[in-house]
């Protein structure tokens, strides 16, 4: 009898209101997770189904209409915190069209947030803390077979009591073992998933995960769902799967997801020397954290492919990277973005506005930090104090806004520093960004790469045409440039 699973990556809030131009420039990777569940359950032999809403431009009820359609035995659901409240809506359309099936839930939002997710949301009925693929595999038992659900580690299940937790996951190290993620389930893979504009040389673009788990515990990040012990694939096992992607969708560049793609200089350069033997002529992004790159390893991986590495930065302060628990300073970031640069690497700096114990001085020290570096490209978030992370403990039932979950995509003020109101950072928000893009060295870096590529120059467009028509509407609607909605306040 054939057994069907139909995996959801819901609809959500990805742009403040105000900002929708950004669209046109943003990344719309698809979920890796789901990839790597949807490959477990064929290799059980069930069928899978996979449903991307933010690719495909579904909103709730035409995500519950595909999922209905496509008549699973059970559903999966992967869960952020921002798309936590359009999930629960879709799982109520699933559950009224198909009262039978179970809806479970996965992802970085139940790692930390499980049971209070459950207890509100009365339609998700089981939930996975951590990685998904060992506890899918004994679910999708059950379901075949029957056996006791109190057994299966890392679940959250109800009961006539209520919401029951298992004991946690043992940590997996194995991850060679895992079937290759299921692209060929990805409904428009490679072309429907681009990611930021200007951050890939040349298309097609896939996203990989060489390594789960980061040991650092930097106070404003969610490492709830693969935890600090890093684990890795070996680098032939990476170099198998990029040699798939090219093979089978000419994939041209890979973006490396890792949260600490560099935790292992050896098996980098292993990963770097193999990769080079294919002779693909592969391009590759990743991240690092700047204590973790050095001349040497940067050379080698210029010569095998690497196009730009992205650094955590935060700030120009080193008060505040100390009061994040970085474990850095502005003087190891200004090296290794030196480094990088003299290595003829991109680097992207990766920065947040409005951490506690931001000021205007801080916010004057990242403005000149940021004109000063050679960095080429500047991604700026909204300081968010996701579930899992430390600092969300300490602010939560502060300021944060009622609606918080729902806003929280990096690109809304959920929460404001002591003397500095919302409004006031959207404005440092938008100067500090035109801060460095306005620098003529990174201008001109632009231009070029705008007009090297036609895709480039396409997006580029409509993102201007987009801006220029919402600052009109702002000026229209009497909020002086404003972009944010006026309705905002804390409470
Ligand atoms: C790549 C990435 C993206 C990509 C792709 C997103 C996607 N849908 O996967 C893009 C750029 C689009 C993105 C966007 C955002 N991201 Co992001 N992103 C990541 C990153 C770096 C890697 C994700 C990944 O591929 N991991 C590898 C795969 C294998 O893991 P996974 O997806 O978590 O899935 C595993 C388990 O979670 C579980 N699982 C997942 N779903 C399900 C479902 C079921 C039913 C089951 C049983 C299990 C299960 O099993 C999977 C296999 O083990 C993570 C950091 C991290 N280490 O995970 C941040 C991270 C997930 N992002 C984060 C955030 C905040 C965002 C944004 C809100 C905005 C922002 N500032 O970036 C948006 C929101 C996107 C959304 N869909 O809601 C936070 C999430 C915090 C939270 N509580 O919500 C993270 C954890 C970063 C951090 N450390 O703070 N992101
Ligand atoms: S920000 Fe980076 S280094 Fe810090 S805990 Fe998160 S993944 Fe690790």
């Amino acid at each position: 009898m054939e057994r069907r699973i139909t995996l959801v990556n819901p609809p959500y809030e990805r742009i403040a209101p105000g900002y929708e131009f950004v669209r046109h420039v943003t990344n719309r990777s698809p979920s890796l997770g789901l990839l790597h569940l949807a490959s477990v359950a064929r290799e059980r032999g069930w069928t899978p189904v996979i449903v991307e809403s933010d690719a495909e431009s579904l909103d709730a009820q035409a995500v519950i209409e595909r999922v209905v359609a496509s008549r699973p035995d059970v559903v999966g659901i992967t869960l952020f915190t921002v798309g936590v409240w359009s999930a629960a809506q879709v799982a109520r359309g699933i559950r009224r069209a198909l009262p039978e099936v179970p809806i479970l839930v996965g992802g970085p939002h139940i790692s930390s947030m499980g049971r209070e997710t459950l207890e509100r949301f009365p339609d998700f009925d089981l939930a996975v803390v951590g990685e998904g693929e060992w506890a899918l595999e004994e679910l999708l038992d059950y379901y075949e077979r029957g056996g006791d659900l109190a057994r299966i580690a890392g679940l959250l299940w109800r009961d006539a009591q209520g919401v029951r937790a298992n004991a946690p996951q043992p940590i997996r190290k194995e991850l060679d073992e895992l079937p290759m993620p299921a692209w060929d389930l990805l409904p428009g893979f490679p072309a429907a998933y681009p990611p930021a504009i200007f951050d890939y040389p040349r298309g097609p673009v896939a996203t990989l995960a060489a390594s789960r788990g980061c040991p650092f515990h930097c106070r404003f990040c969610d490492t709830s769902t693969f935890g600090a012990r890093v684990r890795a694939y070996t680098p032939a096992a990476v170099v198998r799967m990029i040699e798939h992607l090219h093979t089978n969708w000419g994939v041209r560049h890979v973006l490396f997801v890792d949260d600490l793609f560099l935790a292992s200089r050896t098996r980098v350069t292993e990963f770097c020397e193999r990769l080079l033997e294919t002779k693909l002529g592969i391009t590759w992004t990743c991240t690092a954290r700047v204590d973790t790159v050095k001349p040497q390893v940067l050379a080698l991986m210029k010569r095998a492919g690497c196009w730009e590495i992205s650094f955590g930065l935060e700030t120009g302060s080193d008060e505040l990277l100390r009061k994040m628990d970085k474990d850095a300073r502005v003087a190891e970031s200004e090296q290794a973005v030196a480094w990088t640069h003299a290595a003829g690497i991109r680097t992207k700096g990766l920065f947040m506005l409005g951490y506690p114990g931001e000021t205007a001085e801080t916010i004057r020290m990242t403005r000149d930090f940021v004109r000063r570096i050679p960095m080429d490209i500047m991604n700026l978030t909204k300081f968010t104090p996701y579930p899992g992370s430390p600092i969300y403990e300490e602010l939560y039932g502060t300021k944060i806004r009622p609606d918080h979950w729902q806003k929280m995509n990096g690109m809304n003020f959920v929460w404001s520093p002591e003397g500095i109101s919302i409004e006031q950072l959207d404005r440092e928000y938008q100067a500090l960004l035109l801060a460095f893009y306005r620098r003529p060295r990174v201008g001109k870096h632009y231009v070029a790469m705008a007009l090297s590529n036609p895709d480039n120059l396409r997006r580029l467009s409509r993102f201007g045409l987009g801006y220029l028509w919402a600052k009109v509407r702002s000026l229209a609607g009497g909020r002086r440039g404003l972009l944010v909605e006026p309705a905002e306040s804390l409470s």
